[in-house]
């Protein structure tokens, strides 16, 4: 009789502050882009899973939305469903983005560093009421010295609330493996959630809705904070087998839905082929996309929206 390894199955959440890394870690963990990142805080609006195998374990990564001081019906929505999907998880990994801890210890951190670092705070205090410890991960270690990430992770291990520490760079990989290794020895026994060749389980018209959305930021984001959300309402296979997809890009004022459009629309034509090109590699066919931007003032204080992003209204 030969002998088997069990299998080990789970979930790990990632928490963290806004642009901390959360949605680059996990789609480097799972080796695929299950998640859209940009370099805008608070792009990720509800939680997003993605599947990574390591030998015989299953873990499912759930990245969040950061967490941070909450102004707005939407901003309480997305943390609490972050600290949900922490509450949930067999293993939490709190990611921390070393490079504004050490900008701000210079004195040169702009205003996005400095509230990183509260929201770090405000984080460990959260943890400190959790079921188990944390697993603290430093990120951005790319371009910065040893010595000094050492002393970063020093003060944060000494709250108390991380029974162990990682070092690594979402971006480059560096250090990854070893954090793979250890989710995938947390897993507990037992069978595999998904199919072993899944690795993200978005349905297909939200997916294309955050790639439209991803697209968007990456180019208007300095003029744009916050404010555009994406609906797909119409995905249909053509005889030839093409795609047509149809969207709506909401936005709460006019000259918010000027600037999406750009002058002679060329904003809004860059905007359509960097997402038309995403979805056609990823669903392996022909696409033809076709996008509206349309002024809803209260998009963001629609039951609707909420419940399409499966986040609750009610916070
Ligand atoms: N230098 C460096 N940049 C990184 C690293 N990981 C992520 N970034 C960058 O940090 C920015 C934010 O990355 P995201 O993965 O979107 O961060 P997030 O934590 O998911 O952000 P929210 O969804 O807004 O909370 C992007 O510009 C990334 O390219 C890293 O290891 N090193
Ligand atoms: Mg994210």
């Amino acid at each position: 009789m030969t002998e088997t390894t069990p299998t080990r199955a789970g979930f790990a959440a990632i928490i963290g502050a806004p642009n901390a890394g959360k949605s680059t870690l996990t789609n480097r963990l799972v080796g695929a882009k299950v998640s859209i990142v940009t370099q805008k805080v608070q792009t990720t609006r509800f939680p997003v899973r993605g599947v990574a195998m390591h030998d015989n374990a299953q873990i499912v990564l759930v990245d969040t939305p950061g967490i941070f001081k909450p102004r707005r019906r939407l901003d309480r929505a997305m943390v609490r469903s972050a600290w949900a999907g922490a509450e949930d998880a067999e293993a939490v990994v709190h990611l921390v983005d070393v490079q504004a801890e050490l900008a701000v210890q210079d004195g040169t951190a702009k205003g996005a560093d400095k509230k990183a670092i509260e929201d770090v705070r405000s984080i460990v205090h959260g943890l400190q009421g959790a079921r188990r410890k944390a697993i603290l991960a430093l990120n951005k270690i790319d371009g910065v010295k040893r010595e000094r990430m050492l002393a970063v992770a020093k003060d944060l291990f000494d709250t108390g609330v991380y029974d162990e520490v990682f070092m690594i760079s979402a971006a480059t990989g560096a250090g990854v493996d070893d954090l793979k290794a250890r989710l995938a020895a947390l897993m507990p026994e037992g069978p595999w959630l998904y199919p072993e060749d899944q690795t993200a389980d978005l349905p297909v018209r939200l997916l294309a809705a955050e790639i439209t959305r991803e697209k968007i930021y990456l180019r208007v984001h300095e003029e744009l904070p916050y404010a555009a959300s994406v609906e797909t309402h119409a995905f249909e296979e053509r005889a030839d087998g093409s795609l047509r997809i149809e969207q709506t890009i909401l936005v709460e004022r006019e000259g918010q839905r000027a600037i999406i459009i750009g002058a002679n629309g060329q904003t809004l034509k860059w905007i359509g082929s960097a997402a038309r090109e995403e979805l056609t590699d990823l669903l392996e066919r022909k696409v033809h996309l076709f996008l509206h931007v349309k002024v809803r003032e209260t998009w963001a204080e629609e039951r609707g929206t909420y419940e399409g992003m499966g986040l609750d209204f009610d916070v």
